[in-house]
């Protein structure tokens, strides 16, 4: 049996990393290094105007840093009433050093006049995989909702106390760990990925 094949996560961010290993799942083929505390890589500048361009963004930093794989998301919430704020802003959308309460605390504030019926938003993932200077693939995955009046929950991180899933009636927040990572945005758009990764191992191509 060949060696398993190194792959970074190339993230900073503790939160993502624990859903995405365990979206990923343990495979023979892959071994998946964490972006937080495995490796040493520089704090890419997310300069990108879209998910897609910051995903590739932090890849390829990390690839180059560390000579090996990497694959990162990034990830934004879209509210319609807002015309898709705030999107590629979403970790700093209520300033530089926000928290996460201080960035849903604001978009909660900023719609206190929209009714539920016109609070429809999705979470996009768009997920990068990068080899030095060369982009192997781009996948994405949404997950539809509302974005509620009040917080709830206290699972997950991020906007999931503000984001409901209409067909379960609970924000993302409210679900179990397992839950959420059977459902999300970012499950929908790593299972994709994994699927482009193994395709590419079984070429001979990782
Ligand atoms: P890295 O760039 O290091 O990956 P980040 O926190 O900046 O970390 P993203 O750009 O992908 O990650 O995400 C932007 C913000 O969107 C993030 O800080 C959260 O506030 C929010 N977010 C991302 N994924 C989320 C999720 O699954 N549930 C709720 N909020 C999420």
């Amino acid at each position: 049996m060949s060696e398993a094949s190194k792959i970074v996560i190339a993230t900073h961010n503790e939160d993502k990393v624990k859903e995405i290993i365990s979206i990923l799942g343990s495979d023979d083929r892959f071994e998946f290094i964490s972006g937080v505390g495995d490796i040493d890589w520089d704090e890419p500048e997310e300069v990108g105007t879209t998910l897609e361009e910051n995903a590739t963004i932090k890849a390829k930093t990390a690839s180059k840093s560390t000579g090996m794989v990497a694959i990162a998301d990034d990830t934004g919430l879209e509210v319609d009433a807002l015309d898709g704020l705030p999107g590629v802003h979403s970790s700093r959308y209520a300033g530089d050093d926000a928290t996460y309460e201080d960035n849903y605390r604001k978009l909660l504030g900023v719609m206190v006049e929209i009714p539920l019926i016109e609070r429809s938003a999705r979470f996009r993932t768009v997920v990068s995989c990068v080899s030095g200077n060369d982009n192997l693939f781009v996948v994405e995955g949404v997950l539809n909702g509302y974005i509620t009046d009040e917080p709830l929950g206290e699972h997950g991180f991020g906007y999931d106390p503000v984001f409901l899933i209409p067909h379960l009636q609970r924000t993302l927040a409210q679900l179990k760990p397992d839950e959420k990572n059977a459902i999300s945005h970012r499950y929908l758009a790593f299972r994709k990925a994994l699927k482009k990764l193994v395709s590419l191992y079984k070429e001979g191509l990782l």
